[in-house]
């Protein structure tokens, strides 16, 4: 999977919004998503917008915005219509159905409704997927919305093993909903096999080594060519740069080089 193209990669996708991801990569040839973990709303748009030509995707942890309003979101949307940049909400949901799709689609930030992407852990099974699947009745049904399943995580001394990256696997690649599923957060290409699904790997930083609280980070080069990367996922390497815009610039060129060099061989 990791010698194919994006854009071959688009064919083979289940999930109409990977298909979309796909295609916008190789169109706007970029594989940055910047996790905008900022807490107040207008430091958020900034970003999107200093960085918005170099991202295909925008990551948020809304519960973290103090000021969280609607109209936060509608600019944010305008910014990635604008910029041309998918939106996902790494909400990491992992409870029952019954109660995911009520975090997904009610409470304040009816996640839902915004949100072109979310993230899900696979821990109660498959039925995690159905519960997202099922908040998208009536107004959003029309909507392309798809999930990233976690199958590792970049955090020392997590609890992961091999039979949960194995099981991860399956609820990602076989059964009836896997045309909602658009790809998988990893830490490496063994995850999974089927092309059509997108690996999105965080801990990316131009200096790698660790944070105070258990984040480990690999370069941009390394998460690509080593690890399977298709999407590096960059948040404080850019967030706390001084200057963002040339940083996100550089963090864009080196994945995307990256990239090229892999599918080249
Ligand atoms: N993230 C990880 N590791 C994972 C899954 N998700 O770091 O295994 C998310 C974090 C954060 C971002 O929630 O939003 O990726 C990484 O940010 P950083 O580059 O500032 O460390």
């Amino acid at each position: 999977r990791t010698k194919l193209t994006y854009e071959s990669r688009a064919n083979l996708a289940k999930s109409p919004v990977a298909k979309r991801l796909f295609n916008l990569m190789a169109t706007k040839q970029t594989n940055l998503c910047l996790a905008a973990d900022l807490s107040e709303a207008d430091a958020i748009l900034d970003m999107a917008d200093k960085c918005g030509p170099y991202i295909c995707l925008l990551k948020t942890h809304v519960d973290i915005v103090s000021d969280f309003s609607e109209s936060f979101i509608v600019n944010l949307q305008a910014l990635a219509t604008r910029h041309n940049f998918l939106l996902m909400e790494d909400r990491k949901f992992a409870d029952i159905g019954n109660t995911v799709s009520l975090q997904y689609g009610q409470g304040l930030y009816k996640i839902a409704n915004w949100a072109d992407l979310v993230t899900a852990h696979t821990l109660p099974g498959r039925s995690i997927v159905q519960g997202l699947k099922a908040a998208l009745g009536g107004a959003n049904s029309a909507k392309e919305r798809g999930v990233f399943l976690l199958a590792e995580m970049s955090a020392s001394g997590n609890l992961i093993d091999e039979k949960y990256k194995e099981n991860s696997n399956k609820i990602a690649t076989e059964g009836g909903d896997v045309d909602f599923v658009a790809g998988v957060v990893c830490q490496s290409a063994d995850c999974f096999a089927f092309p059509g699904l997108i690996q999105l790997t965080p801990g990316v930083k131009i200096d790698e080594g660790v944070d105070k609280l258990g984040q480990q980070y690999q370069t941009p080069e390394h998460v690509v060519k080593e690890r399977g990367a298709d999407i590096g996922v960059v948040g404080r390497g850019i967030l706390q740069a001084s200057n963002v815009e040339k940083t996100a610039a550089s963090y864009r060129d080196r994945l995307w080089a990256a990239y090229q060099e892999r599918v080249a061989k």
